[in-house]
């Protein structure tokens, strides 16, 4: 297991003041703070009622997300990374705000994406804080609040999900209606054939009235399947990989990043395509894009945990009109800010359900007053005896990490042997179907008895305390538990009530009586059988 840290731990916390190379303290000239721009918003909406006229509230800016699906933090070459290569992620970075210290809301894609979608902490949203199960139509989401303020609303490619949203008694995904018929040869085979920018067009063709839009762009890169070697054939070489710590830095693994990076760079290619339709129809000024990603990278100790490669992930604003461009910010962001983010600047009301924060006045120069952020998973694909789940609860404080493992005699990656379909008992280390199949998990299983590499497959397996404490301004890749250091006392005591208060405070069941009511839910995709788990990792 990863050794003790008896380094340095006093740390200053993060900063929430915004810099950048241009003027900061610029007046407050967006539309949706003048009165001018209050008053066509008022007569908009009064058209709207009165003609569905939306000729008056068109200087709303538009909105569009660009999700991509399973990319971590350090992965786009804004933030330094030399193996990938996101020029349209920069520009929009370029053009507005860099985000250092984004947070999902879970590190799974379910969870996180309704997370986004309410504004609302994954544990606050029953059926949708979990993975693979329903949408309560209970739980407003923004695209449809804004379509009901007179939006043209539309998604292509993955909107939220996997799950049930029909279960929940929604008629349509909350990420709005799918704009999906256009397609293109896929450069590879683990990549899709959806013509994501084509069908941005489409979706902008087919808009009436020259309403603003809402338009949801998921790119199902970079999640698995990856073709193998596709980044090799694309011209990258092993080198270029920057494998984290907690995997080896073994030309499987690194093959398997590299090919990680080549779905990315795809993302990235129908960005910069929706970007130059958005230039060409004029409508990049006043248009607030937003580029992230739902979860971190489906490799081993990563997507699915909620370490640092989980649930920290890049994140770019842009919106010429109404925020200065080349600033960077190291505010702690969350992903329950986006949907305020987006009814504000539309100068809708923020839905009271809503647990986040605009960011749109920081975004203009005002610091954020936030000391925390929190992001939580249940249960994740089929993966222990009976569907249990692994609950974890984080929060990310200055530059610590505070994991909450409520069921720590659980396997956290899933049970390491699973039952075929007949019955019987399946092979040692077939399980842990909580990292999705890959060539590196394969890789850790077949070297587990490897004197160098053996190591690794029990970091991303082995059971872990019931809380766990990182720093990861010094420790991004969470190698180094801290928690039983008495150097960093008072801040685990701190942490750990501040925690339970908040999650005590906003409702989550696990704080109260009802903590396994997720088990209770429905899964909507396979499920798996499992045998009582073994105690102890199988030879
Ligand atoms: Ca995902």
């Amino acid at each position: 297991m990863p050794h003790q840290n008896d380094g340095v731990f006093h740390k200053s916390s993060v900063k929430t003041s915004l810099s950048g190379d241009t003027q900061l303290r610029c007046p407050l000239k967006t539309k949706v703070f003048t009165m001018k721009s209050m008053l066509l918003v008022l007569l908009g909406l009064l058209a709207f009622a009165q003609s569905e006229s939306m000729a008056d509230v068109n200087e709303r800016p538009n909105i569009v997300l660009a999700i991509s699906d399973d990319q971590s933090f350090p992965h786009a070459s804004a933030y330094g990374c030399k193996g990938v290569s996101t020029p349209s992620f920069d520009e929009i970075a370029a053009a507005g705000v860099l985000f250092h210290n984004a947070y999902a809301g879970s590190p799974g894609c379910s969870p996180s994406r309704a997370s986004l979608l309410t504004g609302r902490y994954p544990w606050q949203l029953e059926q949708a804080g979990t993975h693979a199960s329903s949408f309560p139509s209970k739980y407003a989401a923004y695209p449809k609040i804004l379509k009901q303020a007179g939006y043209w609303v539309g998604y292509t490619g993955k909107p939220w999900g996997p799950g049930n949203f029909k279960a929940g008694g929604r008629k349509e995904n909350p990420a709005g209606p799918a704009f999906n018929s256009k397609t293109e040869k896929s450069p590879f085979s683990g990549i899709s054939n959806k013509d994501y920018s084509g069908n941005f067009q489409d979706f902008l063709d087919k808009r009436p009235d020259d309403r603003p839009f809402c338009f949801w762009y998921g790119a199902h890169e970079p999640h698995r399947g990856f073709e193998s070697r596709s980044g090799l054939k694309s011209g990258k070489s092993l080198d270029d990989a920057d494998v984290p710590a907690f995997l080896p830095d073994h030309p499987v693994v690194q093959s398997d990043m590299l090919d990680y990076y080549r779905e990315i760079e795809h993302f990235d290619l129908h960005l910069g395509r929706i970007i130059k339709i958005l230039k060409d129809a004029g409508e990049f000024e006043n248009t607030l894009i937003v580029v992230t990603s739902d979860n971190g990278m489906a490799f081993p100790r990563a997507k699915a945990n909620c370490f640092e490669y989980g649930i920290h992930v890049p994140m770019a604003i842009s919106w010429p009109s109404a925020v200065q461009p080349k600033q960077q910010s190291e505010a702690l962001v969350s992903f329950v800010d986006l949907a305020p983010t987006f009814l504000q600047a539309a100068g809708v009301d923020i839905h009271p359900q809503m647990a986040g924060v605009s960011l749109i006045g920081h975004m203009q120069g005002a610091s954020l007053e936030r000391g925390a952020v929190y992001s939580s998973r249940e249960r994740h694909s089929s993966s222990r005896y009976m569907n249990w789940t692994y609950p974890q609860r984080a929060m990310r404080s200055g530059a610590y990490l505070l994991i909450h493992n409520f069921k720590p005699d659980r396997w956290p990656a899933g049970d390491p042997v699973k039952l075929n379909a007949d019955g019987t008992l399946g092979p040692a280390h077939g399980g842990y179907h909580d990292i999705d199949a890959c060539p590196s998990l394969t890789f850790l299983i077949d070297s587990r008895h490897d004197r160098k590499w053996g190591p690794y497959l029990n970091w991303s397996v082995d059971k872990r305390g019931e809380w766990q404490l990182f720093d990861v301004e010094e420790d991004p890749e969470c190698m180094r538990e801290l928690i039983k250091s008495p150097r960093v006392k008072r801040i685990r005591e701190q942490m750990m009530a501040q925690m339970n208060e908040f999650l005590t405070s906003t409702g989550d069941p696990r704080m109260h009586e009802n903590g396994d009511v997720w088990e209770s839910y429905i899964r909507y995709s396979q499920i798996r059988k499992f045998p009582m788990p073994p105690t102890q990792i199988p030879e």
